[in-house]
């Protein structure tokens, strides 16, 4: 594909856009820029004015000036009047993921999609491949723009693409030589209209898989498994549960059937939790199939030491683990977390109201959660659906150091203390990031 002096409009000018520009203004395109929040990127960072933007602010403009392709943002709504607009101007609309194997389809690219556990799984396949004797980059969903990535790096190394379904969805052509499904459980139906529709992006990963690529699946995962998959890939299923014709785990190891071999055994892990076992045995799978073998698969699991603000250990503290889960800010990751241990938990949760309820997640303590320590707008609500449930042992306090210290006072040899919210930090914090180095600095300080 030939981008010089090419007209590419970019919708959205965040991390793809920005990142997307930067590459294309390398290859000499002319660019312009449609964002509603324009002029505050711009004055944030006056450097992107060196790419030579053209703004874009009516769908007008797009008429006359007729850009060649156009790539969206994931997060820019399918309804969105620009996107309406380049689809009725019969202007080709792709995500940066279409735009990165159009350029560099040519590489070994290694694509991974799920509802959960994506993130974790693609930093897990960068660590054992880059601790092997090939290099590979991760990009992607992961927070990380995609084309700056290939433009910058050896043809021979390998890409590890995290994908949401949004960056799926305005796929074409887009192919990897090896493909991972982790889960495919309902989510983003708000935005795709149903499930079916969700699931059919999601399963663009693999739309134009060929007899020379390989797929990569949870078999454990009961929506994929009832998709009865089929691509001309060769196909390698992956099990926490049964022994199947892959890789699977029986007697506490986890063996590649292919060779009856033991690749390592599961208490080996570091990572908490049923959900991360099946996000390491994904990477096993991938890996295997990238031609890694079992010893540097194993020192790299071995090593991991997981993905930050997600059940991130912190710190020991008079016999106490201190646990950051930032990242879990729905009911669902808390409770997921919360099923990670096998300690009495101390659990800090509260947080911005997004108008979910909480009486699962009280449900969900098990007599696990000896202590609740609550804070933000949503604490008077989950103290109320814990007194509901019959739960008492709540303390509400101010800010996350009283929260810490709370947590130590409560606190015995051999407990864990959990920060997993079940909820967004906005209104006390800019974003889960800040809320997770807040905790982890006090934990740090007692
Ligand atoms: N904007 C508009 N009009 C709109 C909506 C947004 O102009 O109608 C502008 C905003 O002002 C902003 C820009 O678009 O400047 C943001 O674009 P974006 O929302 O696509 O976000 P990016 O910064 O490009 O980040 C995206 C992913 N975000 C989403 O999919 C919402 C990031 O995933 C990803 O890391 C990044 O590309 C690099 O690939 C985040 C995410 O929340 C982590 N993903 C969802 C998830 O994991 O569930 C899918």
């Amino acid at each position: 594909m030939i981008l010089q002096d090419k007209k590419i409009l970019i919708l959205g000018f965040g991390i793809t856009g920005i990142s997307a520009a930067e590459t294309l203004h390398k290859k000499a395109a002319k660019i312009y820029v449609q964002d509603f929040k324009y002029d505050e990127i711009i004055s944030k960072n006056p450097r992107l004015t060196d790419l030579n933007l053209t703004e874009i602010k009516t769908t007008e403009e797009i008429l006359k000036i007729k850009p060649d392709y156009c790539i969206k943002s994931p997060g820019i709504h399918p309804n969105n009047e620009f996107v309406v607009a380049v689809r009725e101007a019969g202007i080709p609309l792709m995500s940066d993921l279409e735009l990165v194997y159009q350029l560099y389809g040519d590489r070994k690219i290694i694509a991974i999609t799920g509802t959960n556990g994506k993130t974790t799984t693609t930093a897990l396949v960068g660590e054992i491949i880059n601790s092997s004797k090939h290099k590979a980059h991760i990009a992607g969903n992961i927070g990380i723009g995609m084309l700056p990535v290939f433009e910058n790096n050896r043809p021979d190394d390998f890409y590890i693409i995290e994908c949401s379904s949004f960056q799926l969805e305005d796929t074409v052509d887009f192919r990897a030589n090896i493909a991972g499904i982790i889960n495919i459980t309902p989510d983003h139906l708000d935005w795709h209209g149903s499930y079916d529709a969700y699931k059919e992006s999601k399963l663009k990963i693999l739309k134009n898989a060929d007899k020379n690529d390989v797929v990569v699946l949870n078999y454990d995962d009961k929506y994929l498994k009832d998709l009865n998959i089929e691509t001309d890939a060769k196909v390698l299923y992956v099990s926490k549960e049964n022994e199947i014709d892959g890789i699977f785990v029986k007697d506490g190891k986890i063996i590649n059937n292919e060779d009856d071999s033991c690749v390592m055994e599961v208490k080996e892990i570091p990572l908490l939790g049923k959900h991360n076992l099946e996000n390491v045995l994904m990477a096993i799978g991938i890996c295997t199939s990238a031609g890694i073998d079992k010893s540097t698969i194993r020192n790299a699991v071995n090593n991991f030491k997981g993905v930050e603000h997600r059940i991130e250990f912190v710190r020991e503290v008079q016999g106490t683990k201190y646990y950051n889960d930032s990242k879990g800010t729905n009911v669902d990751a808390t409770i997921n977390a919360l099923n990670a241990f096998e300690s009495k938990i101390i659990l800090i949760a509260g947080g911005y109201d997004k108008k979910i309820e909480f009486d699962e997640l009280i449900e969900n303590f098990n007599n696990k959660v000896k202590a609740l320590v609550l804070m933000g707008e949503t604490a008077e609500k989950i103290k109320s659906a814990a007194l509901n449930a019959g739960y008492e042992n709540i303390f509400i306090v101010d800010n996350m150091m009283s929260a810490v210290k709370k947590c130590q006072e409560l606190s015995k040899p051999g407990d864990s203390v959990l920060l997993s919210p079940a909820c967004a930090s906005w209104g006390m914090y800019n974003n889960f990031e800040e809320r997770g180095v807040d905790f982890k600095n006090n934990v740090k300080a007692l």
